[in-house]
Formats: structure tokens, sequence, C-alpha cells
């Protein structure tokens, strides 16, 4: 064989040409596009479940819904990437649930410091009735909350000196998301708090405007903050889930076996990227140690008798209800 006769046969592979039905390829020629936008790297977890969730979504319509992943905030911060889905100008979004509050309140229970303790248990409240009520919140404005995925535990990183105790953060500059319980817990534990979108953070750490930010351990290591950032203090100060958006109007215009594929496609893909994130943390840690970052386990006990009053201030917005149920799991 010649080389170019090679090089067709192998494009033929490649673009799997080779075997498909003449149906099947006109209907991926057809196929309706979704664009989905996160904010973060492509070998986070967010980018590796988005990417297995897009496989099965292919595989699920025989082609006929072409997932498009677009991550490192592309299509916009989380907010803008919210508003888009709501304004059906982004198909769908995959955003932390510490960027929802302003859209539905009910999503600020998690921002409470140390309310999750345990994922295996959050996880059977998220993807139950509560869960389901809270993606439902959605609803008025025009969003279909799919599933929960996971962000995870955070994390915080300084420049500075090593975090131990709430003493070690007073005065420190921190980078928070725009949300007010997140600012007003590291307010509370004495650091000099600010918002900011994700996409500005690495620049924000790297010329010394923020001295720290907290994270989960994935987001630190695929952002490359440990590039910029001396610290690791494993605090699990908050456990914050990603809900995976669809615009209302969107997904009413999908056929009925398309919808119940999108949905199962999730679910799939939400336990994929659970696991993805459990079975590498320990990876993750050691990888961040070998890059230079200094690590330190404060008492989280110590931390969370110091956020107690945070409680207090939004326990009456939240609901005690929610509080309790969960906390309970
Ligand atoms: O959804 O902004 C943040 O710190 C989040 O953890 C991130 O956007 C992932």
């Amino acid at each position: 064989m010649k080389y170019p006769t090679i090089i067709m046969l192998g494009c033929l592979f490649a673009s799997g040409a080779i075997g498909r039905s003449d149906a099947v390829l006109a209907a991926e020629r057809k196929a309706k596009v979704l664009r989905i936008g996160h904010t973060l790297a492509e070998d986070s977890h967010y980018g590796v479940g988005l990417k297995k969730f897009a496989d099965l979504v292919k595989a699920k319509t025989d082609g006929t819904l072409h997932v498009e992943v677009s991550g490192n905030s592309k299509l916009g911060n989380e907010r803008d990437l919210i508003e888009g889905v709501s304004l059906g100008t982004i198909e769908m979004c995959l955003v932390s649930t510490g960027t929802i509050p302003s859209f539905s309140k009910e999503f600020m229970v998690f921002d409470l410091p140390f309310i999750v303790q345990d994922r295996k248990k959050i996880y059977r409240t998220l993807d139950g009735e509560t869960g389901r009520e809270m993606l439902d919140s959605l609803g008025g404005k025009g969003i279909k909350g799919m599933v929960f995925f996971e962000n995870g535990f955070r994390n915080i990183t300084d420049s500075r000196r090593p975090i131990n105790t709430p003493a070690d953060l007073a005065g420190l500059k921190i980078r928070v998301m725009e949300n007010p319980v997140h600012l007003e817990t590291f307010r509370v534990l004495g650091a000099n708090a600010s918002p900011m979108p994700f996409g500005e953070l690495f620049t924000a750490l790297q010329q010394k405007i923020m001295d720290g930010q907290e994270n989960p351990l994935f987001i630190i290591k695929t952002s490359r903050f440990h590039e910029v950032q001396k610290y690791l203090a494993l605090t699990e100060h908050v456990y914050s889930p990603a809900v995976m958006m669809i615009g209302n109007r969107v997904y009413a215009g999908l056929t009925g076996a398309q919808r119940k594929a999108l949905m199962d496609a999730a679910r799939e893909a939400r336990d994929f990227e659970r696991k993805f994130i459990i079975d590498n943390e320990n990876r993750i840690i050691a990888e961040l140690k070998r890059a230079g970052m200094v690590v330190t386990s404060p008492d989280k006990a110590v931390f969370r008798k110091a956020v107690e009053p945070v409680y207090r201030k939004f326990e009456a917005e939240i609901g005690k209800a929610l509080i309790d149920k969960v906390r309970d799991s």
C-alpha cells in the first residue's frame, strides 16, 4: 500500500466512518449541538466528567445529540453561564453551587461551613427528594437542574505562611467565591476576604493581589495554583456540589428519547465523576507535595467552633428545616 492509501484508511478508521451505517452518519451530520460551559481546566474533574457525559450522550442518542464541552471560562464565568442558560444563549453549564444562591437561595445551605462531613451521605440527599426539590427551584429562572456532580471539599492555599489555626489567617487577602456565606465565613475567621470570579484568580495570586484562596484539591492542581501558592491547609471547610443545568426551552425542544438519554447520561457521568475524584485525591496531594507545597492538617474542630456565628447569621434566610435536613444527612 502506498502512503496516501494508508493515511486515507487511517483517517477513515479514526473518524469511525468504517462500519457505521449511512443512517447513523447522516444523523451525526445533522446532530443538534449542545454547548456546555464550565470554568475549569480540561483535565479537571469537571473536564473529565463532562467528556464522559459527551461520550455517553453520543452513544445513547446514536449521535443525534452532540455535547460540545467548553472549559476554562471560555463561555464566561459561572454567573455568566447561569445567566446564559437562563436566557437561552448557552444551552448547558456545569457550575459550583457556590455561585447559584443569587438565582435560587436554597443552594446557600451547602455554603455553611462544615455542614457536610461525609460525602457518601450527602450523595443520598442530593440524588433523592431534597436534591430534586432544590434542582426544581431553578425552574422559575427558565433552567432545568439536571443532576449534582461534585466540586468537592474546599481547602485553603496561600503564599504567606502555613495555616494551622484561624489566627494564622489574620489579615491574609483571601479570594472567595461571589457568595455571601463564604465571604462572611472568612471574615469571621479574621481574613481579609474579597470575592472574585474564578477566571481572574490565577493572575491575582501570581501578582500577589491575593495572598490565598480556597478550592478543592483537583482545582488547585489542574489550575496550577501550586505554581503561585506555597502552603496548602486541608481544612475541608465546605463541601460543594456542582449542578449540571440545561435551558428549559432547549430541553423541551428535544425528543422524548433524547431527553431520557440525556438524563441517563448525566446520572452515569455524575457517578463516574464522583468516583474519579475519590480515586485520585491521594495522588493529587502527593503531586502537590512533590511540586513543593507545604501541606498542613489543621484541627477542624477549632475552625468549626470559630465559624459558629455564620450559622446564626444565615439561619433565618436559609431556613432551619433545610439546614437540619442537610446536616443530618
Ligand atoms: O465551579 O470559583 C470557584 O472557586 C469554584 O470552585 C469553581 O468555579 C468551580
